[in-house]
């Protein structure tokens, strides 16, 4: 398709879906009718792609996620498919600007950070790689709340994304999939004799699915990401209803439709929620069900089922199936034991984002028997074969079999879902080196004794599409200039670049990139924030959601001392710098909120000083999400992770901004080891102790942070300074609890063990980036040496040695 055709396409919609005269429509008619044209495109090669993966009867991938972060679809798509430059070309001849026009759409926020970008990123690169491999999920009615800050305080407001239309998604009401919860189970002779469990009275909840196109690049292969509505069975309890009770009648069903109203928003598991539980529940059985009756419509019986179907568990969120499954092959489609259990090992995977054990989801028993009694007899069945099997490996260690039961005896009993989801699947997985490492030998060290085999790392990826080709132009197009257009689905052809990195000519080039980039931030934080960001100041950022571990705390306390020596001892910075936050903390996370809070009081009085004011500046950009991160990204010179190592699965901003040329300050956590090893050491700023390090000092109960206080005069000034009204604006205890958490021997983040050498680092980044020639050819290399951190590389690996499917 050409720029013409697509221009006529696009006429065609405006006049006969919008019903609009060309002079008279507005920037939103256009977002629609030029969504509406590209969508057509996408659905032709969707309709193409199940047709071949029919015809060649190829396995199938399903990624079951409770979180997607997809970012807006239309400018991917247009990437995607080829079309970018081509609908520049047709908005000009109908008096529209793309870029105007992309700005329309809204970001389904329906995911809370890391975990369902990754999501997202895994699907892109399954379309590209040519892997028939789909998502499913949830189609939340509110997403992620929107933030807004109100005198520096976080205030949450509701996300109505689809009220503009959610134009990517095309709803199949005819495969509607009914799912049971609540009832009994009673036990019925069968027609041989055998009795089988009957779950019965139970309340039916009907999943409607909505499909929106996942296009690979270069549009050859096109999947999708189905997310269920939920529909109560019955619009009204019929039974109610005729006894007059109209209102009564109708609250039932809209108590069921509340499984799909909205996205619980934060990452630590809170016991108990039913709700919560139901949607866990209520997706995975529509996909399970969408799945196996996707797979009987092509096929007599399910002997080759586990052939053709590979099913991803993102964290332990739908470990529901490991029961579900066995449910449906043993009770509804008459199975053995024995064979289905083989099944369902063989199909199911496991991924682990998490290595904190606070955060492990467990359900407690009475719940299940309440709402799925059916499951906990399946669950409680596993259990004891499982338990029988270790037993023979380790005869008499009661308490090692208490350890690994998925029946935790506490009051009440909880079902472990990590233990569930190991035991049910053939693959577990962490998502970088070293939490891969911690997984085998701090999380689950029984589990890893008994079937190593089943242990794996895969790195995190990030796809290059979203993150370089469309979120940076400018660098996309130096890219395709210096080391030809193949990066885009090869990342590691970025490595070509290495022989740039010393040209003088190239580096005033790749500069030139970065600043337009920082121009651009500045003009959008100008706008929004009304605050000035000089594209000359070195962008130091850190975004991602707030939480203590993340450490946002440690990188405050570093900002006031630089502040501190600048005002107090006029030493001035080796370079002018913005100190950028962005990120949402969970509503009822009251420290990471008090958190914002800090940044803002800190940023107030900074910012206010006329001292200051030509050499440093706080901004926090609020209601971060894809399309934030999407400008903020490209804008960063210096990317912060400093996670106290150990606590942070992989991280995954870590790869994007290094592969737009920012260089990282961060410590030996997560992935950042492995972007150090493949940058080099000479070309990250690593600091602070290691995982080994920080596991020794707290085994030892050793770390001491009112006595590095008292050792550090600086540390104290800072600490004072919070602590006293310089700060507070007026309130001098505000941040006492924030000041009371970094001061506690017990704080688990150990705040205080690292300042001393994350300061160090940041001068020595400071007096680096005052020098550009030294500055820019790092910056070079990283983007140079980013190759592996493709998600394209990642799928490759889940496909080969997770999935088997290809070749
Ligand atoms: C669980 C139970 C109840 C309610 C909520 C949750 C819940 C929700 C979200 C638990 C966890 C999450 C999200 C976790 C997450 O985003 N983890 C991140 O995953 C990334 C991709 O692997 C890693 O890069 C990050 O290091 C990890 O923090």
């Amino acid at each position: 398709m050409n720029a013409a055709e697509l221009e006529a396409a696009i006429r065609y919609r405006l006049r006969y879906t919008i019903a609009k005269e060309t002079a008279e429509v507005t920037t939103e008619d256009l977002f629609h009718a030029v969504s509406l044209a590209v969508k057509d495109i996408a659905v032709d090669r969707l309709l193409e792609s199940r047709r071949l993966s029919r015809d060649r009867n190829v396995k199938r991938v399903y990624y079951l996620s409770l979180e997607f972060l997809p970012g807006r679809t239309l400018g991917n798509n247009l990437l995607n498919l080829g079309l970018y430059e081509a609908c520049r070309e047709a908005l000009q001849s109908i008096g529209g600007d793309l870029e105007a026009v992309l700005e329309e759409e809204s970001d389904p926020g329906l995911g809370n950070g890391g975990l369902g970008r990754l999501a997202a990123c895994l699907l892109d690169s399954m379309a590209t790689e040519g892997i028939t491999g789909f998502g499913y999920g949830i189609n939340y009615q509110y997403g992620l709340f929107r933030q807004v800050i109100e005198d520096g305080w976080q205030v949450e407001k509701p996300d109505r994304w689809k009220s503009d239309g959610a134009y990517w998604q095309i709803t199949r009401p005819e495969r509607t999939i009914s799912v049971q919860v609540g009832g009994r189970v009673v036990y019925e002779l069968d027609a041989r004799g055998r009795y089988r469990p009957q779950w019965i009275e139970t309340q039916a909840i009907e999943g409607v699915p909505h499909d929106m196109p996942v296009v690979g690049y270069g549009g050859e292969t096109v999947n999708f990401l189905r997310l269920y509505s939920a529909r109560a069975a019955h619009d009204f309890d019929m039974r109610i209803f005729n006894e007059g009770d109209y209102l009564r009648a109708v609250e039932g069903a809209s108590r069921t439709e509340t499984i799909s109203r909205v996205l619980y928003p934060s990452d630590v598991p809170e016991s108990g929620r039913t709700l919560r539980l139901m949607q866990e529940y209520f997706f995975t059985a529509c996909a399970l069900r969408d799945i196996v009756a996707g797979y009987r419509r092509f096929h007599s019986d399910l002997s080759y089922f586990a052939d053709h179907a590979a099913i991803q568990m993102n964290d332990t969120h739908p470990s529901i199936a490991v029961a579900e499954l066995m449910r449906l092959l043993v009770d509804e489609n008459d199975l053995e034991w024995d064979e289905a259990w083989r099944m369902t090992t063989t199909v199911l995977g496991y991924t682990n984002h998490t290595i904190m054990s606070e955060a492990l989801e467990r359900w407690p028993v009475p719940l299940f028997e309440k709402k799925l009694p059916r499951h906990l007899e399946i669950i409680y069945e596993i259990n004891a074969r499982f338990l029988r099997d270790a037993a023979e490996r380790w005869p008499g260690d009661e308490e090692r079999l208490r350890r690994l039961s998925i029946i935790e005896e506490s009051s009440p009993k909880q079902i472990r879902m990590a233990h569930l989801a190991i035991v049910g699947s053939h693959s577990i997985n962490g998502v970088a080196a070293l939490h891969t490492e911690l997984l085998k030998r701090r999380l689950f060290p029984d589990f890893y004794e008994l079937w190593p085999e089943r242990f794996n790392n895969k790195t995190n990826g990030v796809t290059p599409r979203r993150w370089i080709g469309l979120a940076n132009p400018g660098l996309a197009r130096l890219l395709d200039r210096r080391a030809g257009k193949g990066w885009i689905t090869d990342l590691e052809q970025l490595r070509e670049l290495e022989r740039c990195a010393s040209d003088k000519g190239f580096q005033d080039e790749f500069r030139a990139v970065k600043k337009e980039a920082k121009e651009r931030a500045g003009r959008i934080v100008g706008e929004r924030l009304g605050l000035s960001l000089p594209p000359d100041f070195l962008f130091d950022v850190q975004a991602k959601r707030i939480h203590l571990y993340k450490r946002q705390l440690l990188n405050v306390l570093r900002i006031v001392h630089d502040y501190l020596r600048l005002v107090d001892d006029r030493i001035v910075p080796a370079a002018p710098q913005a100190f950028i936050f962005a990120g949402k903390a969970a509503p009822s996370y009251q420290a990471a909120k008090k958190v914002i809070k800090l940044i803002h009081s800190v940023g107030r009085v900074i910012n206010g000083d006329p001292r200051a004011r030509d050499w440093m500046t706080v901004v926090f950009v609020p209601d971060y999400r894809v399309s934030v991160a999407e400008w903020l990204i490209p804008a960063a010179d210096l990317s912060e992770q400093i996670s106290t190592a150990g606590t942070e699965a992989s991280g995954t901003g870590n790869m994007k901004f290094a592969m737009n040329g920012a260089l990282t300050i961060g410590t030996l956590d997560g992935a950042n080891i492995e972007i150090r090893d493949a940058v080099g050491p000479e070309n990250i700023f690593s600091f602070g102790l290691n995982a080994a390090e920080v596991q020794d000092l707290q085994a030892r109960r050793a770390y001491d942070p009112v006595g590095i206080v008292e050792r550090s005069p600086a540390l104290r000034r800072v600490i004072d300074s919070l602590r006293g009204a310089r700060f507070g604006g007026g309130e001098a205890d505000l941040f006492e609890d924030l000041v009371g958490a970094v001061l506690d021997a017990n704080d688990p983040f150990l705040h205080l063990a690292d300042f001393d050498s994350y300061s160090r680092a940041h001068d020595e980044a400071a007096a680096l980036f005052a020098e550009p020639d030294s500055w820019t050819p790092k910056s070079i290399l990283n983007v140079a040496r980013m190759g592996s951190f493709s998600s394209d590389r990642t799928v490759r690996e889940y496909a080969k040695e997770i999935w088997k499917v290809g070749e």
